[in-house]
């Protein structure tokens, strides 16, 4: 029987376990990357393992999410990211030089190879053939110390591409239509891996895009073959020597097959506060957008900016729009200055920005009060933007830069005919700003530099017998890590400091949880289907645990998150019988008892009503190991000790 390239890869890496789906696997893990706004914790925790080096082929620490500088904090934070990269023999990319993924997809993923990122972007790197996993930073300081990562074997889905796309509809659309069909949990527990005759169409920065969003869809990872595509873009980067040919066995089974023919896709839209809210585009048309942002890690290439520039050469953006443009690198604003096209964008009356993250998680650049802010990024939930009562609505650049002409939401292909543009042979590489590992004697020089800002890390208990407590809040379905932990520009600087941060713990949904929870000496929390969606922050495990959070009790979660409650020693159930979720009010008293947790079912006494109800998990032994130990660090401490 043949074999998916996800299989072939997932098991060429396999140290423990099969191929059978929903078994527990572990990989080894070749790259990781990190980024600011989680690598501080993720480097702290490195730090308490107590490894002289970095353990991986490659580990590169990025600076792209906490770029603004208010006060001290986030270069105070730059800076000890710096001296350790030194100390331990990592990659550094300095702030400036660009967004982790598009830059890690540029200079450094590679075909075949399994890469770990602490953030849930990182399957950017499907777009070369890499598996690449978004994990939360204790997950990938695991890994730099030579862990292997664990997870659940998942199914393969074939998203199976033919035709080309039409003018004014890119890589963006066949990711909003893979969300419009399966939604924001739909690939959850799955890969899905691009296939078909369609993909010889799209260059690797367009199935970045594609595979970039697909965390949308809840997705373990995305992957496209490599092939004549790929060699190309990686010899263009000069890293033709890192090519291999990747593909599936022709007769390999999938689980599941989606069929798109990208010649027949149009122009879409997700509306708020879920990219999984999809519209066409010309059933929005006419709404007055008040900003326009291009950029972020979906859309930030060279071909997205190009396309975007052109489109608004000579023109000018409405009277009443403000437009934002964030290139992904400085390779990109390289070239952009270099052909002339960056005036394109500045003339039409673009405010260019940093090449970083920016207006996508908040770090700048709000919108103003009830705005309609039109993003080419992949997340608009609730309040994500830094304005609350905005409402983000997500895009392809062709459809955001129409738009902001226009001064309302456009169909692009109103426009006339599409601009040509030249794309490079060969792309203008400088890595001057990412300063390589120190050889090991002069490495072990280097003294951390650590600003008032980094507190050290909270320690926590041994998990008890029983879990007895209120139930703080009760959540819906899809609640994301944006609504546990938010994230912008007042809230991200205290990422290395947890007393500080964990006040912010859901915010958006009920300002008086952190109090609630500190009176209460801690508690449950009870939630919906795909609990945790989203970003990979750990923040959203530590915080409320630091807040006394004991379990989380939903219908069911969304893969990263799940891990970070278990790494963090916040045990995470499931109803048995999913209608018990009706069962329980906001302030019951509750009693779990978790002696049987190794059978795979638990008794919850809830004593307020006099009921008692079933509840499942799907953790595996060492999970559970991991949850008795009190977590991940103290459990892995133990190993390295032994
Ligand atoms: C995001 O897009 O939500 C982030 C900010 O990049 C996060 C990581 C973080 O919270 O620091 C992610 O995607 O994992
Ligand atoms: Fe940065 Fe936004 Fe991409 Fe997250 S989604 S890595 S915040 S650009």
């Amino acid at each position: 029987m043949g074999k998916t390239l996800t299989e072939k890869i997932i098991e060429s890496h396999l140290v423990e376990g099969t191929l059978e789906r929903g078994s527990d696997i572990a990989i080894t893990i070749n790259q990781t990357l990190t980024q600011d706004a989680t690598g501080t914790m993720a480097y702290l925790q490195f730090e308490a393992i107590g490894i002289d080096r970095v353990q991986t082929e490659l580990s590169v620490s990025y600076v792209d999410h906490n770029t603004l500088q208010s006060d001290f904090k986030n270069p105070d934070d730059h800076r000890y990211l710096q001296s350790i990269a030194a100390k331990y023999g990592i990659y550094f990319s300095r702030p400036g030089n660009g967004i982790c993924h598009q830059l890690h997809l540029e200079r450094f993923a590679r075909p075949g190879r399994t890469l770990l990122g602490s953030d849930s972007h990182t399957p950017t790197g499907g777009g070369v053939g890499s598996i690449a996993l978004g994990a939360g930073g204790l997950d990938v300081a695991a890994a730099m110390a030579g862990e292997s990562f664990r997870l659940k074997m998942p199914q393969v889905v074939k998203v199976y591409l033919t035709g080309s796309l039409p003018d004014f509809v890119s890589a963006k659309d066949v990711i909003l239509e893979v969300l419009r069909r399966i939604g924001v949990k739909g690939a959850r527990s799955k890969v899905l891996e691009y296939t078909g005759p369609g993909i010889k169409t799209l260059s690797v920065p367009e199935r970045g895009t594609i595979t970039n969003m697909g965390t949308e869809t809840g997705a373990t990872t995305s992957i496209f073959p490599s092939d004549e595509i790929t060699k190309e873009f990686l010899e263009a980067q000069e890293r033709g020597d890192q090519w291999v040919e990747l593909k599936p066995d022709d007769d390999a089974v999938y689980d599941e097959t989606i069929e798109i023919n990208l010649s027949e896709l149009e122009p879409l839209i997700a509306e708020p506060h879920s990219p999984g809210n999809v519209k066409t585009v010309k059933e929005l048309e006419g709404l007055k957008v008040d900003q326009v942002c291009v950029g972020s890690c979906t859309n930030s290439s060279l071909r997205d900016l190009k396309i975007t520039a052109n489109i608004l050469k000579g023109k000018t953006i409405d009277l009443n729009t403000v437009l934002t443009v964030s290139a992904g690198s400085r390779q990109v604003v390289d070239h952009m200055i270099t052909s002339g096209e960056m005036a394109y964008l500045i003339e039409a009356g673009a405010r260019i920005l940093e090449n970083a993250c920016g207006p996508c998680i908040g770090m700048g650049l709000a919108p103003k009060t009830d705005a309609i802010s039109l993003r080419t990024f992949n997340r608009n939930f609730l309040g994500r933007s830094g304005t609350k009562s905005a409402q983000a609505y997500l895009v392809s650049p062709e459809t955001a830069a129409v738009s902001a002409i226009e001064g309302k939401i456009t169909d692009p292909r109103s426009f006339g005919e599409l601009p040509t543009f030249d794309m490079p042979k060969k792309f203008m590489v400088n890595d001057n700003m990412i300063v390589p590992p120190l050889p090991s004697e002069e490495a072990k020089k280097i003294e951390i530099i650590r600003g008032p800002n980094i507190k050290p890390l909270p320690e926590f208990n041994l998990l008890p017998d029983k879990l007895e407590g209120e139930v703080l809040l009760k959540v819906e379905d899809d609640i994301t890590t944006d609504h546990i932990m938010p994230a912008g520009a007042k809230i991200l600087p205290l990422r290395s400091n947890i007393p500080e941060i964990s006040k912010f713990v859901f915010n958006v949904v009920d300002e008086s949880f952190p109090d609630r929870s500190l009176e209460r000496g801690g508690g449950f929390i009870i939630g919906g289907e795909n609990y945790g969606q989203g970003s990979s922050r750990e923040h959203a495990a530590i915080a409320p645990k630091y807040l006394g959070l004991k379990a989380v009790i939903v219908k069911s979660f969304a893969r990263i998150h799940l891990a970070n409650l278990v790494n963090f020693g916040i045990v995470p159930l499931t109803f048995e019988n999913k209608e018990d979720y009706a069962t329980i009010e906001q302030g019951d008293k509750i009693e779990v008892d978790l002696l049987s947790l190794e059978s795979g079912t638990v008794a919850l006494k809830n004593l307020t009503k006099g009921t008692e109800i079933k509840l499942t998990h799907s953790l595996s032994e060492t999970e559970i190991e991991v949850l008795k130990a009190g977590g991940k660090l103290p459990f892995i401490k133990k190993k390295h000790s032994k």
